[in-house]
C-alpha cells in the first residue's frame, strides 16, 4: 500500500498551476518520486493512521460516518466494520456478510473473476433512522439490500444485519463491484442510479423504498435517445429550490453516451440532471415513471485561442461545498478528457443559480432519433413541464398524476435542455494534462485562514494518491464571514478509500514547510500559520497577533520582516570540484513551488555576478543547474536565488573549481603532491563522495542520457531505502519538455 499524501518538501515539481481568472493554485504536488512520501514514513510522521484491518483484496469502497454519534461504518468485500472515527483501531467491530455459495459458484459459471466480482462488495452504505441503516452488496452479481440495526458507539458500538429485510437490490446498488454508481437517501427514500442488468445494459434513476405505503418505484423512461443513455452515475444530492418545500428537488449528476443525429458515433458528454422529491409518477406512458425529469449538459473546458475548445467530458466526481444560503452549494466537479491524443484532468466550479437558470431555460428539441438537437421553439404546455406540482402554485395540481396529458408527452421527448452549464470562471480552476494519472475524485475543505475563507481541495488519483490544492481568489467574491471557534476534528480528517486499504490522513502537515516564518508565509498552506517559533497548525481566532499567515499575497516581507530567515540570512559558502570536458551538477531545490530559481555566476576576478543564461550547455532543471563539457571558465562563484511574489532569498552559495584532467589522473595513478591530496580529500569528503563517483562514471559515458539511464537504475534500488538522488529528476524534467509538444 503507498499513499501519497501533500508531502511538500522537499518538492520540486511544477504542478500544473493554472493562473485563471481567479485562481492563483499553490498545489501540493505528489507524482515525482522527490515530494512522494513513502507509506511508513507517513505513518510515523503521524500523517496518516492505517487500519489495521486492512489487507489485500478487502476492497474498502463506502464510507458512512455519522458525526453526531461519533462512528465510522466502513463497506469492503463481504464486511461491514463499525469503527471509532477518533480512533480506528480501537474496538473494531466486524459484521460478516458474504454472498450465498450457490450464488458465488453460477457468478464463476458466467465468466466473472472469484476474487475480485463474484462476492458481496458492500456499495451503498445509509442512514434510514435513528437506529437503522440501510445497506446494498454486489451479492457475486445479484444485488442485494438489507436493514443493519447499528446501536451505541465507541467500545458499546454493535452492529447486526436484519436478515428478514433482505430483498433485492436491483435499481439500488450495481452488478459489478467497479462500475460507478450514485445514490442518496433523503426522507426515508433511496433515489439510486445505477446500471439494472447483469449485462449492464439497462442504466436508470430511480427512487424506491420510503414510508408505508408509498412503496413503488418510480424510474427514468426507457427511450434511448431521449433521456438516459449508457449512463454512469456518479452524484445525487437532495437541494431545495425555492422556500417551498414542494419544490425540493433531487439533482444527479452522471455521464452518458450521446448521438447528436447524422453521425453514428456516441460522443461522451457529462449531464446533471434533476427531478421533484414529490414527483410520484404520471399517468399513462409515464406511469411510474418519472413526470419532472429534465437534463442538461455540464461544460467543462478550456477556451483555445484559435476558438476550438479543449474539453473534459467525461465526468468523475462531483463534490457539493455547503454556502450559507442551503439552496446554493458551490458545485465541484472532476472531469476527465476522453482524448486518445492527450490524458488530461480538470476540476471546474459551478453555481446553483446557473444551472436553475439553465432548467428554466429554453427546451432541446428534436425531430427524430436521426436530428440533431435544436432549440424548441413552439408552444410549451401548462404547467411548465419539470415544474413540482405544488397547491400554493395551482390547487388543481396536487401531484403528478394531476399533470395533463400534453405535459407529459412534451417532457418524454424534450427532457434536454438546450443551453449547457458552464463553469463559474468559464475555465477549470484546475487541471493536469499529460500526467500519467487521472484524477477521479475530489473532497473540498473550506478552510478560515487569516486573510478570508479558502477552499482546500483534495484531488484522488488513479494512481492512489492524492493531491492538495488550495484555489485563492483575488478578485473579492465568495467572502463568506464565519468565525469558528476552532477546526473541529472530523473537519480535520479526510478518508481516503484506496483497493486495499483504509488510512486516515491528516489534513494539516505543517512540519513540511520547514522552520522559517517565510517558508512557511510562502507556502500559502491555509492550515498552517507561523507561530513565531514553527510552522504549525492554524486555529482562527486564537492569538490573533501572534499569527503570521497569508494565503492571498504570499509575502514574507509584511509577516516576517523581524525574523532571521528574512533579514540577512548567512549561507555558507560551499566548494564543489568538477572535471575539465564532463558534466557536474550544482543541487538548488526551492521549498516552494512558487518559488522562481534564477542563476548567477561571479567569475573570479569578475566584480559583478551575471545571470546565467541557459543554453545547449548549461541545463537549468527543477532540481539545480547542469553544466555540460565543464570549461575552465565556469570556475567561480554560483548563486541560486528563489523568487516568489517580491521576495528574493538566496538558497545556494558555492564556489565552483573545475579541476584538470591531468590532476584528476594524479589521483587514480596513485603518487600525487601533496597539493591534490588537499584537493580531492575535500573534494571526496562525506557525501561528496558518492556524487563525485556520479562523476567518475560519467568519465565512461558517452551521452548524457546514458550517464542518466545508469543512474536512473541504481536510484531505482535505492528507492527502498528511501535515498533520493537529484539525477532522476534531470531525467524527468527532459523527458517533460519532451511532452510539451503534444497538443492541450
Ligand atoms: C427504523 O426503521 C426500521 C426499519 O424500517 C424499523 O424497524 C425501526 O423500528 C425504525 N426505528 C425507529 C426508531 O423509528
Ligand atoms: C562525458 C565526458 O565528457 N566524459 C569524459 C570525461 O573525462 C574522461 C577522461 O577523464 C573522458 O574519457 C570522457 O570522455
Amino acid at each position: 500500500m503507498f499513499i501519497d499524501v501533500g508531502h511538500k518538501y522537499p518538492l520540486t515539481c511544477a504542478c500544473m498551476v493554472i493562473r485563471s481568472v481567479v485562481s492563483v493554485c499553490v498545489c501540493v504536488c505528489v507524482f515525482t518520486t522527490y515530494c512522494r512520501a513513502s507509506f511508513a514514513e507517513l505513518v510515523h510522521s503521524g500523517s496518516v493512521v492505517p487500519f489495521v484491518g486492512s489487507s489485500v483484496g478487502m476492497h474498502f469502497q463506502t464510507f458512512l460516518l455519522d458525526e453526531e454519534r461519533s462512528r465510522l461504518l466502513l463497506g469492503a468485500k463481504d464486511h461491514i466494520y463499525l469503527l471509532d472515527p477518533d480512533n480506528i483501531n480501537k474496538h473494531p467491530r466486524k459484521l460478516s456478510w458474504p454472498a450465498p455459495r450457490d450464488r458465488v459458484d453460477m457468478c464463476i459459471l458466467a465468466g466473472k473473476n472469484p476474487l475480485t466480482e463474484c462476492a458481496n462488495f458492500i456499495r451503498v452504505l445509509h442512514n434510514y433512522n435513528r437506529t437503522h441503516v440501510y445497506t446494498c452488496g454486489t451479492g457475486a452479481f445479484q444485488p442485494t439490500c438489507a436493514f443493519l440495526e447499528v446501536r451505541g458507539h465507541k467500545e458499546d458500538g454493535w452492529i447486526h444485519l436484519i436478515s428478514s429485510s433482505m430483498e433485492s437490490g436491483r435499481m439500488k446498488c450495481p452488478f459489478d463491484p467497479r462500475q460507478p454508481f450514485a445514490s442518496v437517501l433523503t426522507d426515508q427514500y433511496l433515489y439510486a442510479g445505477t446500471v439494472s442488468d447483469f449485462l449492464g445494459k439497462d442504466s436508470t434513476f430511480s427512487r424506491s423504498l420510503g414510508p408505508p405505503p408509498h412503496h413503488q418505484y418510480i424510474r427514468t423512461d426507457i427511450s434511448e435517445d431521449y433521456w438516459i443513455n449508457e449512463a454512469r452515475f456518479i452524484a445525487a444530492h437532495p437541494i431545495a429550490d425555492t422556500y417551498n418545500p414542494d419544490d425540493d428537488k433531487i439533482y444527479f449528476f452522471f455521464r452518458e453516451a450521446s448521438r447528436d443525429g447524422r453521425t453514428l458515433d456516441k460522443a461522451v458528454l457529462s449531464r446533471v440532471a434533476r427531478v421533484c422529491k414529490n414527483d410520484v409518477g404520471g399517468l399513462r406512458s409515464l406511469t411510474n415513471k418519472w413526470s419532472t425529469f429534465l437534463k442538461a449538459r455540464l461544460v467543462c473546458s478550456i477556451p483555445g485561442t484559435d476558438g476550438v475548445d479543449t474539453h473534459f467530458d467525461e465526468l468523475q466526481d462531483i463534490f457539493l461545498v455547503p454556502s450559507r444560503d442551503e439552496k446554493s452549494p458551490k458545485v465541484y466537479g472532476v472531469f476527465t478528457t476522453t482524448s486518445s491524443i492527450f490524458k488530461g484532468s480538470a476540476v471546474c466550479m459551478y453555481n446553483m443559480e446557473d444551472i436553475r437558470a439553465v432548467f428554466n431555460g429554453p427546451y432541446a428539441h428534436k425531430e427524430g432519433p436521426d436530428h440533431r438537437w435544436v432549440e424548441y421553439e413552439g408552444r410549451i404546455p401548462y404547467p411548465r413541464p419539470g415544474t413540482c406540482p405544488s397547491r400554493t402554485y395551482d390547487p388543481r395540481l396536487k401531484t403528478t398524476k394531476d399533470f395533463p396529458d400534453d405535459v407529459i408527452s412534451f417532457i418524454r421527448t424534450h427532457p434536454l435542455m438546450y443551453h449547457s452549464v458552464y463553469p463559474v470562471t468559464g475555465r477549470p480552476i484546475f487541471t493536469r494534462v499529460n500526467t500519467e494519472y487521472r484524477l477521479t475524485q475530489i473532497a473540498v475543505d473550506r478552510v478560515p485562514a487569516e486573510d478570508g475563507h479558502y477552499a482546500v481541495m483534495f484531488l484522488g488519483t488513479d494512481a492512489g494518491s492524492v493531491l492538495k490544492v488550495v484555489s485563492i481568489t483575488q478578485e473579492n467574491w465568495a467572502t463568506e464571514e464565519v468565525v469558528l471557534e476552532e477546526l473541529q476534528v472530523f473537519k480535520q480528517q479526510l478518508f481516503v478509500g484506496g483497493g486495499d486499504a483504509l488510512v486516515l490522513v491528516a489534513l494539516h502537515r505543517c512540519h513540511i514547510y520547514g522552520q522559517g516564518c517565510a517558508e512557511c508565509c510562502l507556502a500559502r498552506d491555509p492550515y498552517c500559520a507561523w507561530d513565531g517559533s514553527r510552522c504549525a497548525r492554524y486555529i482562527p481566532a486564537s492569538k490573533r497577533r501572534a499569527r503570521r499567515q497569508d494565503i492571498k499575497h504570499g509575502d514574507p516581507f509584511s509577516h516576517c520582516w523581524d525574523t532571521d530567515d528574512v533579514l540577512g540570512n548567512s549561507i555558507e559558502e560551499k566548494v564543489l570540484y568538477g572535471v575539465e570536458s564532463n558534466s557536474t551538477f550544482l543541487e538548488c531545490v526551492p521549498k516552494s513551488q512558487q518559488a522562481q530559481i534564477r542563476w548567477f555566476l561571479q567569475r573570479p576576478g569578475a566584480e559583478h555576478r551575471q545571470e546565467i543564461r541557459p543554453d545547449e550547455r548549461m541545463l537549468v532543471t527543477e532540481r539545480g543547474l547542469l553544466i555540460r563539457w565543464l570549461q575552465r571558465s565556469d570556475a567561480g562563484s554560483y548563486v541560486c536565488t528563489a523568487q516568489e511574489q517580491s521576495f528574493t532569498r538566496t538558497l545556494l552559495h558555492l564556489s565552483l573549481q573545475v579541476l584538470e584532467r591531468g590532476q584528476l589522473h594524479g589521483h587514480h595513478a596513485g603518487p600525487r603532491g601533496p597539493q591534490d591530496e588537499g584537493v580531492l580529500g575535500t573534494a571526496l569528503a562525506g557525501e561528496a563522495r558518492q556524487r563525485y563517483k556520479d562523476y567518475v562514471r560519467m568519465l565512461s559515458a558517452p551521452s548524457l542520457d546514458e550517464y542518466c539511464d545508469t543512474i536512473w537504475h541504481r536510484e531505482k534500488k535505492q528507492r527502498q531505502r528511501g535515498k533520493w538522488k537529484h539525477i532522476q529528476e534531470v531525467r524527468k524534467n527532459r523527458n517533460r519538455r519532451h511532452h510539451q509538444g503534444a497538443p492541450v
